[in-house]
């Protein structure tokens, strides 16, 4: 993706620096950041709430620089840098902090760092197949998934009774815990390209099928992080997973720690577990 807004030489006074004179006496910060992200359905719809409003950064940014005193540069950076990210669609960022005044000791231009840093949201995917050949299945589904998601870590794959739905063989299931760089809606497009991709038909709720994957959780709970809608095209968290021993159960088994929104309440998996009937589910 090449979208970008840049917001260059943001300039205000802060008191950053290791001397005890920088600190007291202050000195100009210049500050510039590029803000990756997907411009194309605001161009379309001419509407400022499917950007980033720039104003809007360029108070976070003379914010951090006017904020309490740090030591380095490269840590107002990063601060301006956490602030873009948290905003909605930023991919990644750059951010530059120059320090053109800085005590150099000889005759200088300018001094400046620039990092670079892409989101990571974390986030869990559940897998079903009860079609063909189903561990085939998902493990080519989870390379199939390239770079929508990185860090991947797979729970065992697991024999389970299929609930719902009509007559139907057992599934194999499992679950993904992983990082994206991609906003809900993109990765859950990324999970539907991937299931066309292995055959998956939609015709019977429920019905048997070569390839499921489903957005479990996008974000973190435990610290508040985590994304909640009650949006039919994505619900998040999915809404059925905090009953459903084939999704508790693996994710368990890949992340004893994990935790899940339910309702108002933010609850162990292992504690969901303990709640559900797992008999049926075998290792394979
Ligand atoms: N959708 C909304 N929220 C989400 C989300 N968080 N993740 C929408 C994924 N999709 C979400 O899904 C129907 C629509 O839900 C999608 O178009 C999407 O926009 P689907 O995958 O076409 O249909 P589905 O999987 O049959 O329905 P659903 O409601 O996701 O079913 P469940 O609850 O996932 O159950 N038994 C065993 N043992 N193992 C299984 O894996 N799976 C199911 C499906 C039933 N029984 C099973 C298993
Ligand atoms: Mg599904």
């Amino acid at each position: 993706m090449t979208d970008r807004i840049s917001l260059l030489g943001v300039r205000a006074r802060g008191f950053h620096g290791v001397l005890a004179d920088e600190k007291r006496e202050g000195q100009d910060f210049v500050v510039d950041v590029v803000l990756h992200l997907d411009l194309a359905s605001a161009g379309a719809t001419d509407d400022l709430a499917r950007t980033i409003n720039y104003a809007e950064v360029g108070a976070d940014v003379v914010r951090r620089i006017e904020g309490p005193s740090l030591d380095l540069i490269e840590s107002l950076a990063e601060q301006v840098a956490g602030d873009a990210l948290a905003r909605p669609g930023v991919r990644d960022v750059e951010v530059t902090v120059h320090k053109p005044s800085a005590p150099v000791g000889v005759p200088f231009g300018d001094v400046a760092v620039t990092i670079h840093r892409t989101r990571a949201v974390p986030v869990v995917i559940a897998m079903g197949a009860n079609l063909g050949d189903a561990s085939r299945t998902l493990q080519s589904a989870i390379d199939d998934l390239g770079d929508a998601v990185q860090s991947v870590r797979r729970a065992p794959f697991v024999s389970t009774d299929p609930i719902g739905g009509p007559d139907q063989p057992r599934y194999t299931n499992t679950v993904l815990v992983a990082r994206t760089a991609l906003a809900p809606h993109e990765l859950l497009a990324a999970l539907h390209a991937v299931e066309a991709r292995h055959g998956r038909v939609r015709e019977i709720r429920w019905g048997a099928r070569t390839l499921d994957l489903d957005l479990i959780q996008y974000g973190d709970p435990a610290s508040g992080t985590d994304v909640v809608s009650g949006d039919p095209l994505l619900t998040l968290p999915h809404p059925r997973a905090h009953e459903r021993g084939f999704v508790l159960q693996p994710w368990s088994r890949v992340d004893p720690g994990a935790h899940l929104r339910v309702g108002g309440r933010v609850v162990p998996v292992l504690d969901l577990l303990a709640g559900v009937d797992s008999s049926d589910i075998e290792e394979v």
